[in-house]
């Protein structure tokens, strides 16, 4: 009888260690709390179906919206080459034309920081399927 309470205990015990690793927040990504805010605005700011391009980093500003819809587009001529941060409610192709390299962009992307990336190459927006 005891050794059975003490496996009781012990099961007990277990289950509760279980829920509080399932209970305890697992971030992807460490993220202070102006980052958390800025993706939070960007995520509200940006429609659904629609991938959002930034001047500036943190999307800060007014975005230039694009749809699948749209099909092909060059980037306006303030955002060519230059793409601080996109918030992504749709998938689509970001292109570079010179030297040619094509990014597959998914639904839920985003980048706070672009031009540390391919935000400083981009030239085009097109449909998922052109890459
Ligand atoms: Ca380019």
């Amino acid at each position: 009888m005891r050794s059975r309470t003490g496996t009781a205990r012990a099961a007990l015990a277990a289950a509760g260690l279980i829920a509080v690793a399932l209970a305890a927040p697992a971030p992807a990504m460490a993220m202070d709390g102006d980052a958390a805010a800025s993706l939070r605005q960007a995520r509200e700011q940006c429609g659904g179906g629609e991938i959002c391009f930034w001047y500036y980093r943190d999307y800060s500003g007014t975005p230039w919206r694009w749809t699948p819809a749209n099909g092909y587009r060059d980037m306006p001529s303030n955002l060519h080459d230059h793409v601080y941060s996109f918030y992504a409610n749709a998938e689509g192709c970001f292109i570079d034309w010179d030297p040619a390299e094509r990014r597959r962009v998914n639904s839920g992307d985003y980048a706070q920081a672009y031009d540390t990336n391919f935000g400083r190459r981009i030239d085009a927006v097109g449909p998922s399927g052109m890459c």
